[in-house]
């Protein structure tokens, strides 16, 4: 089972196309072209997405196998292997990596396919070392992930039944073999996990070969490498010249006029002449001759729109998107291509200043602060990340009042529609290139190979308006100049050796991707490392963007996130386990100890469980069982963050920018995450929602005083009323006061200060509560915040009585919930069916009512009966 073929004898088993594989098929496998419905010329586009069956390159039986797809999901649809996100299961299917695997389909080719003039076959990923053959021919080598592949097929097609294999080595033997011939050690950060992947002398391969980086493991990821076709493949067939790309360039943006130049690519295959036009909708925007040469051919169509509509990001306005159409007639053949663009500018200011130098988005010519997180791939079985997947994740984004979500460079360059979905809901998109925590290869076919794959995916995005920025890598530039990496290499494999790591990272970070950045996209920011002062410059907390970690690595307190602030942050975060309902998901009663085998295994960070535990110990009384564990780790997670995200906003326009550190899981696990693999919102996701409000009242003590801050993210000033109180765990009233405030545009400012003792009036700071309310001139609630004056251990928590009134509605349930006297972060949990809380983890004041929807698809009639309420009273 687990013998591997060398290259040679894969290469010489490959060339001769395998017959007696099709002996194998148990279904007749063809795939059906609509021909009858297409015109004579039309363009032809058919996916080959059935049929398909997959083996072990030297196994003996072929089991129906899902493209888009890979090994490990296919194994498991037949059986083959169980979940491997079940209890320790991932580490029993360490040897499917070490694999060759094949996939085989045939498909029918009908005559009026190979009638067209051009047949092309494009592979849109392939994961990763895969030899291609068409009817036993060898067409294609692949040896990255994440570019796109295209073969003319014209030549190799035959009417009726065709063949298609695509074979897949070993992504660790082929990293292996690359390793053991580099000569030196190219450092790597532990995420690599190679002993949980059980590789040959612990050897770190990833960063030989050009596939997500977060396959070979991550400190939130499990360790599961794939192979496969893991996006479509496609036959293309037309007649006559074919538009490859479309770029709308903006060359200017004003209120009254766009001014676009539309760059097509056109390759023809003839001389010939035709006619351009470019619609925008149904309306002409601009028409021409075009005179084509065989071959590619280059136009700039000059396309102007009057009184643009712009596009602006979530919270600011409308995102605006025109639908530009290129048509090409040329007598016989039409052929046109269309894109979906938002018209704005988006521009990095970084001005020096006295602190150091600024590093502000200004969308629009406006100043905006970033509000976001982090977002790492779905799932580490990529296939598996479906439409109603994105949407709930980018939706989530949406109402937590996000603007900017950071494409982290250890994942994937997304899929489309991750793009078209931001685009419709205006988030900015932080686009990294995949490369993270690790220096790479330098040799020129890694260079040329990542040249090609930036390319690629320049190319395929730069029209979204969601797009910020480019930024070449994670966090490598700081390994190896904050780290001690360089240090280390310099140390332990001789200068030299340093010198040749680092010149691979300025040949990537430095050369290629810039120039690709320029050649592609001059419009956009090209960013070389994220953290960074600059390019070849590590961090320096007063320019740049920043990566906060002293909590957590560090161990530092939460209120550090006051102190070390930077003029963006774009990493920070706080770890914690999933809900109770997600651990059962992979975990069952006798693993519920946060330092058992299955709980340890489902925890990355090499210093997780731990760690969540000491932080919990310095602020909560430690809870009675593993359920509670789970609850308070995660009001501690939602209360730290909660902090760091105001004091962000607080400090703007110091800092521009608070993107935490990570909104999403791909796998169940313990992790920075604000929301769990299924989806479920831990309370940081309800506390992101509150803290990135637009206009947000946020108390804080500073030495002795307690000051209220209101920071708008507005564009326009407006008046408000400020309502300010203590009171006690009982809801009397032990001072207050009611101001009148002017809420200034897109500002943060102190509207109110006094020593805490004023605020205390003589009462224990165990027994009362900060409570800042901002709200219109009508009464209409703006925002809300409650400081409280002591620790939660601390605190002399009353033991409430939490009443219930629960109405049906057509989404689900309607419940008003009131308590006598204080319930600090009451958690409501239901575990009858899958459903959502409008609001959750919230403190209830006494004798104030709140209501909160929960919504569900599916049957949730013993709702009521079932509905679990309980505060942070019933955890210890
Ligand atoms: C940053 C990220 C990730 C990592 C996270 C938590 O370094 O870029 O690499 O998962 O911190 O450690």
């Amino acid at each position: 089972m687990k013998h591997c073929y060398s290259k040679t004898q894969l290469k010489t088993r490959a060339a001769i196309f395998n017959f007696r594989a099709l002996n194998y098929l148990i279904v007749p496998l063809f795939i059906l072209i609509n021909i009858h419905t297409t015109k004579a010329s039309e363009p032809i586009s058919i996916e080959i997405s059935q049929g398909w069956m997959f083996k072990q390159v030297d196994g003996e039986s072929w089991l129906p196998a899902t493209v888009p797809g890979c090994v490990h999901t296919d194994l498991m649809a037949n059986q083959k292997i169980e979940d491997p996100f079940y209890r320790l299961n991932e580490h029993k299917v360490q040897w499917i990596d070490k694999m060759d695997w094949e996939y085989l389909t045939s498909f029918q080719v009908e005559a009026a396919v190979l009638n067209r003039e051009n047949i092309e076959m494009v592979f849109h990923g392939l994961d990763t070392y895969a030899e291609v053959y068409i009817n036993g021919q060898h067409v294609l080598s692949a040896d990255n992930m994440f570019r796109t592949w295209k073969k003319d097929c014209k030549s190799l097609l035959k009417e009726g039944t065709n063949t298609l294999r695509v074979v897949f080595e070993s992504p660790i033997s082929r990293g292996l073999e690359k390793y053991d011939a580099n000569g030196f050690i190219i450092p790597v950060s532990g995420n690599d996990l190679a002993e949980i992947g059980q590789v040959k002398d612990q050897k770190k391969v990833s960063v030989y070969t050009r596939k997500a980086g977060y396959h070979f493991g991550w400190d939130w990821g499990a360790r599961l490498v794939t192979s496969g076709i893991w996006r479509p493949i496609e036959l293309k067939a037309w007649n006559g010249p074919v538009i490859r790309d479309a770029f709308a360039r903006q060359e200017s943006l004003t209120n009254e006029l766009a001014t676009i130049s539309f760059e097509l690519e056109i390759e023809a295959n003839t001389d010939q002449s035709g006619e351009l036009t470019v619609y925008d909708g149904a309306e002409v925007l601009a028409r021409q001759k075009v005179q084509l040469q065989t071959g590619n051919n280059q136009l700039k169509v000059p396309v102007q729109i009057r009184q643009p509509k712009r596009w602006w990001p979530n919270g600011l306005g409308e995102q605006h998107l025109y639908s530009l159409t290129a048509k090409l007639e040329t007598g016989k053949e039409t052929t046109s291509k269309s894109v979906d663009i938002g018209l704005r500018t988006v521009e990095v200011i970084m001005e020096a200043d006295s602190a150091g130098r600024s590093f502000e988005f200004h969308v629009n010519g406006q100043p905006v602060f970033m509000k976001g997180a982090n977002y790492i791939p779905q799932d580490i079985f990529l296939n598996r990340v479906t439409p109603d997947k994105y949407e709930h994740v980018l939706q989530t984004a949406v109402e937590s009042n996000m603007n900017m979500l950071r494409v982290w460079g250890g994942g994937i360059y997304e899929q489309d529609i991750f793009y078209e979905m931001c685009d419709k809901k205006g988030l900015l998109v932080w686009q990294d290139f995949m490369f993270a925590c690790a220096m790479f290869p330098g040799d020129d076919a890694f260079l040329e190979n990542v040249k090609l794959e930036a390319i690629d995916n320049v190319k395929r995005l730069r029209n979204h308006p969601s797009i910020a920025l480019w930024c070449g890598n994670n966090e490598n530039l700081a390994a190896w100049k904050r780290w001690g990496w360089e240090k280390d290499a310099i140390k332990d494999q001789g200068q030299e050796v340093a010198n040749k790591i680092w010149k691979a990272y300025t040949d990537v970070f430095h050369n290629i991707l810039p120039e690709v950045v320029k050649a592609y996209d001059n419009q956009r920011l090209y960013w070389a490392s994220s953290p960074s002062a600059g390019q070849g410059i590590p961090e320096e907390y007063h320019t740049g963007d920043a990566h906060y970690w002293g909590v957590w690595w560090g161990q530092e307190p939460f209120q550090n996130y006051e102190q070390k602030m930077p003029r963006f942050m774009s990493e920070f975060g706080f770890q914690s386990f999933p809900d109770l309902t997600t651990v059962k998901k992979y975990a069952i009663e006798e693993d519920w100890d946060i330092f058992s085998e299955v709980m340890k295994s489902h925890q990355r960070s090499s210093i997780g469980n731990g760690t969540i535990k000491n932080y919990m110990l310095r602020d909560y009384k430690e809870p009675k069982d593993f359920p509670m564990f789970l609850y308070v780790g995660q009001v501690l997670q939602a209360e730290g963050m909660k902090f760091g995200m105001e004091a962000h906003r607080r400090n703007m326009p110091y800092c521009m920018g608070s993107l935490y550190w990570q909104i999403d899981d791909c796998w169940p696990v313990a992790s920075w995450s604000s929301m769990d693999y299924y989806g479920r919102w831990k309370a940081q996701q309800y506390f992101t929602k509150k803290a990135f409000t637009p206009i947000l009242i946020s108390p804080e003590f500073e030495g002795k005083d307690l000051n209220v801050h209101i920071v708008s993210d507005q564009w326009e000033a407006i008046p408000a009323t400020m309502r300010l109180s203590t009171i006690d765990f009982e809801g009397n009233t032990i001072w207050s006061t009611t101001e009148t405030v002017t809420i200034g545009a897109n500002e943060s400012k102190i509207h109110f200060s006094a020593p805490t003792t004023t605020l205390l009036e003589g009462n224990a700071k165990e027994k009362v509560v900060f409570k800042a309310e901002l709200l219109t001139e009508n009464g209409a609630l703006i925002s809300s915040n409650l400081l409280y004056f002591s620790a939660p251990k601390n605190l002399k928590l009353p033991n409430p009585s939490i009443e219930t009134a629960i109405t049906s509605t057509e989404e689900g349930y309607k419940i008003k919930l009131s308590s006598n006297l204080l319930a600090k972060n009451v958690y409501l949990r239901y575990e009858g069916a899958e459903g959502f809380f409008s609001d959750n983890y919230f403190d209830l004041l006494p004798n104030e009512p709140v209501e909160v929807l929960f919504r569900t698809t599916t049957d949730a009639t013993n709702f009521k009966a079932q509905l679990q309420i309980f505060s942070l009273v019933d955890s210890y």
